[in-house]
C-alpha cells in the first residue's frame, strides 16, 4: 500500500485500523474448487477483516451472487467444476445486476492467454497462481477503490444532491428509452412553495423538499422518477389510464395528509400528465407542463391530464 507517510505514524496505523473496520462491512466471494487454496485466500482476506463467503465451484458462485445481493467482489479460480471461472463471469457481466460486482480471476493454469481472457469476459483484475501476499492485497483494495471511485462519479453525475433522485440530465439521458417503450409522463409541482420558504426558511423548504421526494419515489417504484427544477418533479411510469389516476390521487391524499417536518402549513402539489403518445419525451414534457400550468389556473392541488 504506497503512502508518503510513515508505516509506523499514528496517522497511518489508525487509517489502516479504519480501513479494515470499514472491510467487515464487505461481502467477498470466493470461488475455488480447491479447499486449500480456498482457505489459503480466506486467511488473506480476513486479515484484512473482509466477510468471506465461500463456493466450490462456478454453479454455486452464481447461485450465491443471485441469492445475496451485498456481495462486493468476487475472487474467481478459473478450472472449477460446472462453471468454469471465465464463463462465469461472462455470464456475470451480460447481467445488469452484477455490472458493479468487482471480479478478480485466479489461476495457475499455464496457458498465458487465460488473464486476457479473464478481463476481456469482464473480469478487473486477474492474479496468477502462486502470488505474494502483498500483491494480493494491493489488487484487493485498489480494485475495490476504483469501483468505489466510479460509483460515485456515477451518483455526481446522476443524483440530484439535494433530494437523491435522478436529476434532470439522467432523465433525458435514460427515460427517452423508458417512455418510447409506452410510459406515460407527468410533472407534479409543489403548490405555494415559495411561501414555505418565506415563512420557515430555506432549510426547512431543503427538508420538505426531501421528504416529499422520499415519499414520491415510495408511491411510485419501477417509474423513473427525477428533480426537474427548483420544486418541479418528472415521473414516468408504465402505468396509465385509471391505474395512474388512482395511484396519483392517492399520492396527493398523502402529501395532503402528512405533516412534514417543522411546517405547519399544509402542503400540496399539482399535476400535469401527457397521457397521449408523443414522439420524443422531451414534447410529453412540454405537454405534461402545459397541463400542469392548467392545474394551476383551475386552484392548484389537482391533476390535468
Ligand atoms: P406555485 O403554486 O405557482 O407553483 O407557487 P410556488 O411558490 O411553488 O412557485 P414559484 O415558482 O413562485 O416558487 C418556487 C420556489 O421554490 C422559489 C424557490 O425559492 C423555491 N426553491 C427552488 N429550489 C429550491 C431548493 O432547492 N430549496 C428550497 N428551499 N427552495 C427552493
Ligand atoms: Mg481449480
Ligand atoms: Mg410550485
Ligand atoms: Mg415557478
Ligand atoms: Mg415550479
Amino acid at each position: 500500500y504506497v503512502t508518503k507517510e510513515s508505516r509506523y505514524s499514528f496517522n497511518h496505523v489508525m487509517k489502516v485500523v479504519n480501513r479494515l473496520k470499514k472491510n467487515q462491512n464487505i461481502k467477498v466471494l470466493v470461488a475455488e474448487d480447491s479447499s486449500t487454496s480456498r482457505l489459503f485466500i480466506k486467511i488473506l482476506l480476513e486479515q484484512y477483516r473482509f466477510n468471506v463467503i465461500e463456493a466450490s465451484d462456478g454453479q454455486e458462485a452464481l447461485a450465491k451472487l443471485e441469492a445475496d445481493s451485498e456481495i462486493k467482489m468476487l475472487i474467481t479460480d478459473h478450472n472449477m467444476p460446472l462453471v468454469n471461472g471465465y464463463d462465469l463471469v461472462r455470464m456475470l457481466r451480460r447481467n445488469v445486476r452484477f455490472q458493479d460486482l468487482v471480479i478478480i480471476g485466479l489461476s495457475a493454469e499455464g496457458d498465458t492467454s487465460l488473464s486476457a481472457k479473464f478481463i476481456k469476459s469482464g473480469a478487473n483484475d486477474f492474479l496468477k497462481k502462486p502470488f505474494y501476499h502483498e500483491e494480493f492485497h494491493c489488487r484487493v483494495i485498489s480494485n475495490l477503490e476504483s469501483q468505489e471511485m466510479l460509483a460515485t462519479i456515477r451518483d455526481l453525475a446522476n443524483l440530484d444532491p439535494l433530494t437523491k433522485l435522478y436529476n434532470r440530465r439522467y432523465l433525458f439521458e435514460e427515460g427517452e428509452a423508458l417512455y418510447q417503450k409506452g410510459g406515460v409522463a407527468a410533472i407534479l409541482d409543489l403548490d405555494f412553495f415559495k411561501k414555505v420558504n418565506d415563512t420557515y426558511g430555506h432549510f426547512v423548504g431543503d427538508e420538505l423538499l426531501k421528504e416529499f421526494s422520499e415519499l414520491l419515489k415510495a408511491s411510485f417504484q419501477g417509474g423513473l422518477i427525477a428533480r426537474f427544477g427548483g420544486e418541479e418533479f418528472c415521473l414516468i411510469t408504465e402505468l396509465s389510464g385509471d391505474a395512474l389516476k388512482e395511484k396519483l390521487y392517492q399520492f396527493m391524499d398523502d402529501v395532503r395528509s402528512r405533516s412534514f417536518t417543522q411546517a405547519e402549513v399544509p402542503v400540496t402539489c399539482s399535476v400535469g400528465v401527457c397521457s397521449e403518445s408523443q414522439s420524443t419525451l422531451g414534447e410529453a414534457v412540454n405537454l405534461a407542463d402545459k397541463y400542469l400550468y392548467d392545474a394551476k389556473n383551475a386552484g392548484r392541488d389537482t391533476i390535468v391530464f
